[in-house]
């Protein structure tokens, strides 16, 4: 045997033989066709050689032959990915052109730039989650701490949540209503909550419902906090139960209350015991609320069985979540945007003849890292990351061809 036929055979074998025997192979001679270098065909230990059919020197796992001798077309790794392809192979520079060029199970990795759709392909729709925010402008949010009363807090700490999650849909309501800037007026009566609703996927409503936010710390406003020095959360919660009325009920929907828990006493709508009941009814509409206390120190164990009723507990210690300091509700207000977020989003109608793959931003996920079942886009840990830091914007599903 040549030295020159051992240094191929060396390449070949750093490339994946799976035998450490010396193999058997084939010469050629001048012509090009094989001589059988062993003139037994029944020996002992055969090789397993793989079909090469594109001719890059890689061969088909699948398709696998033992034999003593070298068979044309045949070679003795299984390497290839793609064996009616010479470009693609392990040894094959990656580009950008949405298939694996080099068989390492990923596809245009390394490709910072590299966005490339199929145009077989089709992008499934990632709905917005639904997120009303439920919020008390009593007498009582102009208390507050050091100086700072809670409206001050709040308002700055929605705006702030609202931009994080710039992938949601925000709808809001502030209550008790006032509709007249007469006091003695507004103190007679336990008026309703005044909604801001939202139609799906619409970035209207919230800023709506920003302007409204910001107008709201100037005195004279008719949404500052104050008069009437009553709070009705029942009221809220109920005019929260119409919001989604033309609703396709397709997105995750979420009623975040926003309450000090001071006692009502407008009981129009059935008082704290109203707004449980309320709570419950949201829910059979497939919709979730969860609670904040913010300030306050009363109302502990109403807010706890509005938030239990709300199919969103905290946690084990209470129900609701605690920002009894002016610095907690922000951080509170993000916690229950993440649960609601929870790496995962609603889908709209998914093909069920398509391969899916999942970008996010550049990154591109064929498989793994992801699941898409029950309507749901679910991601893992990295991805959800990455989600995270570029925005769910940059979310991408799209179902391709096989
Ligand atoms: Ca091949
Ligand atoms: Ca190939
Ligand atoms: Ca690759
Ligand atoms: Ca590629």
């Amino acid at each position: 045997m040549s030295r020159g036929l051992w240094a191929a055979l060396f390449c070949v074998c750093l490339l994946g033989c799976g035998s450490e025997r010396e193999p058997v192979v084939a010469d050629t001679d001048d012509a090009g066709a094989d001589v059988d270098l062993d003139a037994d065909d029944e020996c002992a230990s055969p090789y397993t050689f793989y079909r090469d059919a594109d001719g890059d020197t890689y061969g088909d796992p699948r398709l696998g032959r033992e034999s003593c001798d070298s068979i044309q077309g045949y070679v003795l790794n299984s390497l290839d990915c793609v064996d009616g392809d010479p470009l693609t192979n392990p040894g094959a520079a990656e580009i950008c052109d949405g298939l694996d060029n080099n068989c390492d199970g990923q596809t245009d990795e390394n490709l910072p730039d590299c966005a490339w759709v199929d145009p077989s392909c089709i992008e499934v729709e990632l709905l917005r989650p639904e997120v009303l925010f439920v919020v008390e402008r009593s007498c009582a949010m102009n208390e507050g701490q050091d100086g700072v009363r809670r409206w001050d807090t709040l308002v700055p700490a929605l705006l702030a949540v609202m931009d994080q999650f710039g992938d949601f849909s925000f709808g809001g309501l502030l209550f008790p209503d006032r509709t007249s800037l007469d006091p003695d007026e507004n103190e007679d009566a336990c008026l309703q909550a005044e909604t801001i609703p939202f139609s799906p996927g619409e970035a209207s409503a919230a800023a709506a419902f920003r302007d409204r936010l910001m107008n709201s710390t100037f005195a004279g406003d008719p949404w500052e906090p104050g008069q009437p020095c009553k709070s009705n959360p029942d009221c809220g919660v109920a005019q929260a139960l119409g919001t989604w009325e033309n609703s396709d009920g397709r997105s995750p929907r979420s009623v975040v209350l926003v309450s000090s828990g001071t006692p009502t006493d407008c009981t129009e709508c059935g008082g704290w015991d109203g707004a449980a009941q309320n709570v419950l009814s949201l829910r059979e509409q497939g919709v979730t609320t969860h609670v904040i206390r913010f300030g306050g120190t009363r109302g502990m164990a109403s807010l706890n069985a509005i938030a239990t009723a709300g199919g969103a507990p905290a946690g084990q210690d209470s129900s609701f979540h605690d920002a009894r300091a002016n610095e907690q509700l922000l951080p509170a207000l993000v916690t229950v945007a993440d649960r609601i977020s929870d790496c995962s989003r609603a889908v709209d109608l998914v093909p069920a003849d398509k391969q899916f793959q999942v970008r996010v931003g550049d990154d591109a996920f064929l498989e793994g890292g992801w699941t898409l079942s029950n309507g749901r886009l679910r991601l893992e840990a990295e991805p959800c990351a990455r989600a995270d830091e570029l925005g769910w914007d940059t979310v991408q599903v799209l179902g391709c061809d096989r």
